[in-house]
């Protein structure tokens, strides 16, 4: 892959490498919608490798000014080198699109398995955590914050392995960070009041998914925005009688959804929580069916 310097493409950012086209893909079938496109499933035509190529508008990227966004996102993307993390090979454009070529996770959204399965066992919840948390500790370590981990965002290979996609909102930062916008479920008190905030707004993020993937909603889902920021700068958390939880599941859910980002748990700690070491496959496969009931 190529890399691109913060912010401003250079003039060739592809200085003497071979510049992808549309020609050089056959196009499959669409495998989802997403902000500013589609992705389509294709295949290289003289490797007959198969990757996903998200389609996005420049209409609609310069409509919110985001160019800047997209290539940062490029340039994180492809520093990274993790199991957990959905490659990004390359990218090009044509007049009208930016195109971005990416792994093929071919069991798609982790969001289509838990909406028909209502909620995941313990054993297929904790495994999806801990793969998580193994791709965020390698996320963190090189200073990258992904800030937009959704179910939407998470998607499983062939295998079942899940790949953390989309770093449309991440930053490669030592430092704490202001700002941001969009669905306020998965952010963090500190995030949804616009404070400073630094990496542990994703160990929150852990807290909220495995509570989803447990209960089969969102901790602090309302029908409005600001009842949801209400709920979230609270921590006004409870547990449902059903599903039946197992008590060691709330106990870690607990430790990561708390208000003070200091005293949330470390990803180590998650690896090491009882709930984790009991439950996950360290393998981080989880097979065909979903719930246990
Ligand atoms: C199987 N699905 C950033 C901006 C604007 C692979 C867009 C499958 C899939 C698959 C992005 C993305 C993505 C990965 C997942 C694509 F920055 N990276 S989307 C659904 N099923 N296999 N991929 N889906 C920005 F300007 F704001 C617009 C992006 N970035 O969309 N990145």
């Amino acid at each position: 892959m190529v890399k691109v310097s913060e912010g401003k493409p250079e003039p060739n950012p592809n200085k003497g490498l071979p510049t992808w086209t549309l020609q050089d893909f056959e196009i499959g079938k669409p495998l989802g919608k997403g902000k500013f496109g589609k992705v389509y499933l294709a295949r290289e035509k003289k490797s007959k490798y198969i990757v996903a190529l998200k389609v996005i508008f420049k209409q609609q990227l310069e409509k919110y000014r985001l160019h800047h966004q997209l290539l940062r996102e490029i340039e994180i993307q492809s520093s990274l080198n993790h199991p957990n993390v959905l490659r990004i090979f390359g990218w090009f454009h044509d007049k009208d699109h930016f195109i971005l070529i990416l792994e093929y996770a071919a069991r798609g959204e982790l969001y289509k398995e838990l909406r028909k399965s209502k909620h995941l066992s313990e054993k297929h919840a904790a495994t999806y955590i801990l793969s998580l948390t193994k791709a965020l500790a390698y996320c963190h370590e090189k200073h990258v914050i992904h800030r937009d981990i959704k179910p939407e965002n998470l998607l499983l290979d062939l295998e079942g392995r899940l790949k953390i996609a989309d770093f449309g909102w991440s930053v490669q930062s030592r430092t704490k960070r202001h700002t941001m916008c969009g669905t306020l479920d998965y952010l963090a008190p500190e995030m949804v009041e616009n404070k400073a905030h630094d990496y542990t707004v994703d160990n929150w993020t852990l807290g909220i998914l495995c509570y989803e993937f447990l209960y089969g909603v969102p901790p602090f889902e309302t029908e409005s925005q600001t009842n949801t920021f209400k709920r979230i700068i609270k921590v006004d958390l409870s547990f449902p009688s059903t599903p039946r939880v197992s008590a060691e599941a709330k106990d870690l859910i607990s430790k990561l959804l708390v208000k003070d980002a200091l005293k949330r748990l470390s990803l180590q700690k998650i690896l090491e929580h009882p709930w984790i070491v009991k439950n996950a496959d360290p393998s981080g496969v989880c097979s065909g069916g979903v719930s246990q009931i």
